[in-house]
């Protein structure tokens, strides 16, 4: 089996420490070890109050009767991410301490680990005996399809192995550096940045995405960003569902020295997003980030809220929202596909935001991601810290995937 090594990176990005594995399940947020020096962060305590498990209201949670086989697997992803927390907000709210940095693509490529694991093992398993013949192909397409690359990528990759290698000896490295050369071709026209677009004042983000995909840490994670280039943000708490995702954003503005619009628990989320956009207009800020509520996309009454919550930013700015970024679970699997799609039409999503790719990661599905609907991939979540939003890159990404160094 072959087998990323911790090692490579380590040499390369000058003796950190590899990311730990995935937490245990239904941890409190694991132990870290004692900080070292943080050597960029400006911001020392960057973790936001752990994901409520709670389900917004109304309706039942979780469950996703159209898509019932990815369900299971996904509430035993989520289970797995998802931290306990108090019901009463804690005077003092616990802040995990965070763990030695690293350099990103160590961090992604240990994250990956899982996927590239189990995808590059299988494939040196196929790998080991033969003459490259149709049998061996048809094994490999199906190791890259139960790795959520999608049908035409597999596809694409075992054809270019067909024509350039049939009947000729083929290892397990070969097919890796295939496979990277195809995902990189594959996602390189869909890694871009967001571009913050100065006319706007403000500039106008709206996340959106299902429970726990990772809405509010991208939220507090930009507005860092945003702060250190000079801008001024304001931040709308749009799940105006629950209390805890209200003070949730409260904590990262504070972090971030943002602004944050807020209403009480249960208020109309589309009367506080035309509240936030005035007034962020009437102040001349730079940059406004409206949160919203996690809904799962085949829960149409929610679906027509946040219809509702575009509509009336509309009011105010016909041209906004400037950005509508999707954050997307990599642990989610192929029920991403749907949340793309139907975050799609109801409210056009203009980019991609893929979290958690530091830990359970199922990346392989932003590869059939980018080639259905080639929507811009900006940011990448690689850790819960503030810092840990990265720009994607296809190449790293591709390299990452297919184990290779
Ligand atoms: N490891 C890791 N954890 C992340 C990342 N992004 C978010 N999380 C964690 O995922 C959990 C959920 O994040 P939130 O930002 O609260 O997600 P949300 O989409 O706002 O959730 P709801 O408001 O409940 O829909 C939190 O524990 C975050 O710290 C990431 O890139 N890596
Ligand atoms: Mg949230």
């Amino acid at each position: 089996m072959t087998d990323k090594k911790p090692g490579f990176f380590k040499r390369l990005f000058g003796g950190e420490q590899p990311v730990q594995p995935p937490a245990p399940p239904e941890a409190v947020p694991a132990p870290q070890p004692v900080p070292l020096p943080q050597p960029v962060e400006p911001t020392p305590a960057p973790e936001p109050q752990p994901a409520p498990e709670e389900v917004p209201l109304p309706g039942p949670p979780e469950t996703t009767p159209d898509y019932v086989e990815d369900i299971e697997e996904a509430a035993a992803a989520m289970a797995v991410e998802t931290i306990p927390v108090a019901l009463d907000p804690p005077a003092v709210l616990e802040v995990p301490v965070e763990a030695p940095r690293q350099g990103w693509f160590a961090r992604l490529a240990t994250g990956l680990k899982r996927s590239s694991d189990q995808l590059t093992g299988s494939i040196t398993s196929v790998f080991t005996k033969r003459k490259l013949d149709a049998a061996t192909l048809d094994e490999l397409e199906d190791v890259l399809i139960q790795a959520d690359l999608g049908i035409e990528t597999a596809m694409a990759i075992t054809e270019t192995l067909r024509r350039d290698r049939f009947d000729r000896d083929v290892s397990g490295e070969d097919v890796r550096a295939v496979l990277a050369a195809e995902v990189e071709k594959v996602l390189g026209p869909v890694a871009r940045p967001l571009v913050v677009d100065t006319a706007q004042k403000p500039f106008i983000i709206l996340m959106i995405g299902v429970n726990g995909s990772g809405k509010t840490t991208t939220i507090g994670k930009l507005a860092q960003q945003y702060a250190a280039e000079g801008r001024s943000v304001m931040l709308a708490a749009g799940d105006t569902f629950r209390a805890a995702a209200i003070e949730q954003l409260q904590i990262w503005g504070q972090r971030t020295n943002a602004t944050v619009i807020s209403r009480p628990a249960g208020s109309d989320a589309s009367g506080l997003a035309f509240d936030a956009v005035t007034q962020a207009r009437a102040e001349g800020r730079d940059v406004l980030i409206i949160d919203t509520a996690g809904r799962l996309q085949n829960r149409d009454e929610l679906m027509n809220e946040l219809e509702k919550v575009i509509r009336v930013i509309k009011k105010v700015d016909p041209s906004a929202p400037h950005a509508t970024l999707l954050t997307l679970d990599a642990t989610t699997g192929q029920n991403a596909l749907k949340q793309v799609e139907i975050f799609g039409q109801r409210a056009g999503v203009t980019g991609l935001v893929m979290t958690k790719l530091d830990g359970t990661a199922r990346g392989g599905i932003l590869v059939a991601i980018a080639r259905k609907f080639g929507l811009p991939v900006h940011f990448i979540g690689v850790g819960e810290g503030v810092g840990d939003l990265e720009p994607f890159t296809a190449s790293d990404f591709a390299k990452a995937i297919a184990g290779r160094d």
